[in-house]
């Protein structure tokens, strides 16, 4: 920090001090890195000093401080804009952090990575994304709100805020989470969005001149346009009238200038993503009164400005921590139960009622074993939450009686599809609409926000359609739960472009992303466990739409071995096994049958159930090579997807029947049939290996 000398400023040059504070420490950052965003700074500065010296009820000392206002930047291409707030509000972020912009093991990479420690609330970047994460963080706090404040104790009571751009404006996925927003009227989200008219390589004059304020208004927000950026009072306005506003999410079109005050290259694309140059920041500097040098300056004024972030953060936080003090004398049991989701814990015997599902040859789809499953799950875990994409008669994931989540106003009229118990905003069961994308960045939004399990459902094949919120989940390491059913080309008739083929292949390739594809129903409850327990990464569980036999465990091997990721399902004679079969899913059925066939042969068979690579990986090496004896190298794997990656398993001696083509339109077992998930196609091809 600089030394020099106290000046007494007005209140309005103070202001001014501060948000040139903001703009040349993220220009400086910017030009040191030689790399990085200095227009959106330089343009958004004055909003976000207002929401964040006027607004934001934080506190930096504790960034977790749980009922604290979320804040987003969605274009986190401005990152420096964040990195600036977070260290000159006191958060722990030190100047030299900010000196090491977008380098190697610093804690200011070039987009804003989830950070609690130093106060950065979520990872964004793919523009869109912290759109429809802010949509999920509104709607868990109305969610624990409605569930847990009481009259005279309003636990949970924060604001969701964000920066949005043209870019996030103009992604797809903002608009289906808007269109969600508004129709369940997050009263207490607030976008600032800066309208600065151009985007990476061009102006929005090329791409995107619709009406935005009345496309939000007409998806049911409040809308305010301010058309000076820097006017100060009008942002303060305006982010006071959207607090008022509780009925609708917020959208002010705050008209901003890209590269503001840069002499060349204010209102132009060079602004967006190239450092300005060190004559162009040293003209900036002398075009808004700043010093040339040195560089980092923080006049100590604005320091200390910043700074009563901490006194208020501090104060703000003491008086919850009185207030959840009052109310857990007067409600102990609902205050030990926030308490356990504010910590993410799990109850003791919340896996208590998980169904054991009895051998049966007929079996059942994995789809609806995990449906009961999750029943009983959402009845001892509140921060179960979640619902698919209109599909919940298909992916089995009503809660029943869990309430509907909504404002109750919306319960009029034709409500086919509600799950039943009760319309209101602590209704777990969610309803997100044919809208796959927000699905995912709102799920993100509901983990990021603390105190919740967030499940999201869909078909497999749609998971396409979320890839890129899951590759951030899996980034942040955030416990999101994805029910993808309907896994293969057996979902049958629905055809081809219905039918998964690489996706199962396709998550496995994403990292931090555990994939598991349960073979019967019991394996289906341990997937369910697994996903309880592993709170530091997404699981996607892969299901069927058909029914498989549900194994009979005394016969076969527990189904509590899915949580090594592949087991010996059953043994060879003597554990002396020349071949081994591998299957996943409904293919288990199928290797099961073959083996019968194979030992009439007298073929000494080893089963190998293999739901999940990633938790075979975390395996030790011992216990992979006692599953997979190196020795043994006759090895098939079958699974309906394509092939790629599982020679890892099978080796170069292996085989493996899979997909590596598109499906067809046929029942399911025409289908599986005709790709070879025979008994008799696996029995060759696996006495050819013998025979190698
Ligand atoms: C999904 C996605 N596509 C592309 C990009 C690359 N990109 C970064 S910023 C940007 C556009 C920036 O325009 P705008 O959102 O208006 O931000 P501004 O230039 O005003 O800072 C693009 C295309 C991205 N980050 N995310």
């Amino acid at each position: 920090m600089s030394t020099a000398t106290a000046t007494t400023y007005s209140p309005a040059q103070l202001d001014q001090l501060a948000i040139n504070t903001i703009r040349f420490l993220s220009v400086d950052a910017v030009q040191k890195a030689n790399s990085g965003h200095p227009g959106l700074p330089l343009g958004a500065a004055p909003m976000a000093y207002v929401l964040w010296t006027r607004f934001l009820r934080h506190n930096p000392a504790n960034p977790r401080w749980f009922d604290r206002d979320r804040f987003i930047l969605s274009a986190g291409h401005g990152s420096m804009l964040l990195y600036s707030l977070l260290h000159l509000t006191g958060y722990d972020l030190p100047l030299e952090q900010i000196k090491q912009f977008r380098q190697w093991g610093s804690n200011t990479p070039g987009h804003p990575e989830r950070d609690l420690a130093s106060g950065v609330e979520i990872t964004t970047g793919p523009l869109g994304q912290g759109f429809g994460n802010g949509v999920g963080m509104a709607m868990a706090e109305v969610y624990l709100a409605a569930r847990y404040n009481r009259p005279g104790f309003e636990i949970i009571n924060h604001c969701t805020y964000g920066i949005v751009s043209d870019g996030d404006l103009m992604e797809g996925v903002a608009a289906e989470a808007a269109s969600l927003a508004g129709h369940l009227q997050l009263g207490k989200l607030i976008y600032l969005y800066d309208n600065n008219h151009i985007s990476l390589a061009a102006s929005t004059q090329l791409t995107f001149t619709e009406d935005c304020a009345q496309r939000f208004a007409a998806y049911g927000w409040h809308t305010q346009a301010i058309e000076d950026g820097n006017d100060l009072d009008a942002v303060d306005h305006a982010i006071h009238a959207a607090a008022q506003e509780t009925a609708r999410p917020s959208l002010i079109l705050v008209r901003t200038h890209i590269g503001y005050g840069s002499p060349h290259k204010q209102d132009t694309f060079g602004a967006h993503g190239a450092p300005l140059g060190e004559e162009e920041v040293t003209l900036t500097k002398q075009q808004l009164g700043w010093p040339v040098e040195p560089p980092f300056h923080i006049p100590p004024e604005a320091a200390q400005h910043f700074r009563q972030a901490l006194d208020c953060g501090r104060q703000a936080e003491v008086a919850w921590n009185a207030q959840f003090a009052a109310y857990e004398q007067q409600y102990p049991e609902l205050a030990r139960e926030l308490r356990q989701l504010i910590n993410g814990e799990l109850p003791p015997g919340w896996d208590a009622h998980i169904p054991q599902f009895p051998a049966d040859a007929r079996g059942l789809a994995t789809r609806v074993a995990s449906g009961n499953v999750l029943q009983a799950l959402s009845v001892q875990l509140p921060g179960l939450i979640g619902g698919s994409a209109d599909l919940n008669p298909s992916t089995n994931t009503v809660l029943k009686d869990a309430g509907d989540f909504g404002p109750s106003t919306r319960a009029v009229g034709d409500l086919q599809g509600a799950a039943g118990g009760g319309w209101s905003y602590a209704g777990r069961n969610l309803h997100f609409g044919v809208r796959e994308h927000a699905m995912g960045a709102i799920s993100n939004g509901l983990a990021t926000h603390g105190g919740l399990i967030p499940f999201s459902a869909t078909f497999l094949t749609f998971s396409d359609y979320m890839r890129p919120a899951m590759r951030l989940a899996a980034l942040m390491g955030l416990q999101v739960v994805y029910v993808f059913t309907h896994d293969s080309i057996g979902l049958g008739e629905d055809g081809p472009s219905h039918q998964p083929v690489e996706h199962v292949a396709s998550l496995r390739a994403i990292p931090q992303l555990v994939v598991i594809r349960p073979g019967d129903a019991n394996e289906t409850a341990v997937a369910w466990q697994v996903a309880m327990e592993t709170r530091d990464r997404p699981v996607a569980l892969i299901l069927t739409r058909q029914n498989v036999a549900t194994l009979d465990r005394t016969q076969f091997a527990s189904a509590q071995e899915l949580r090594r990721g592949a087991y010996i399902l059953a043994e060879a004679p003597q554990a002396q096994p020349q071949l081994i079969l591998i299957a996943s899913g409904s293919e288990v059925d199928l290797i099961v049958a073959a083996r019968l066939k194979l030992q009439e042969q007298k073929v000494p068979v080893r089963l190998v159930s293999m739901p999940s690579w990633e938790l075979f990986e975390a395996q030790p090496r011992a216990y992979r090579d006692a599953v997979l004896p190196p020795s043994v190298r006759a090895r098939l794997a079958v699974e309906a997807g394509v092939t790629q990656g599982w020679h890892r398993y099978v080796g170069d001696r292996g085989d493996v029947i899979g997909v590596d083509r598109f499906g067809a339109s046929a029942p399911g077992a025409v289908v599986m049939r005709e790709y070879g998930f025979t008994v008799e196609n696996v029995c060759q091809r696996a006495l050819a290996l013998l025979e190698r």
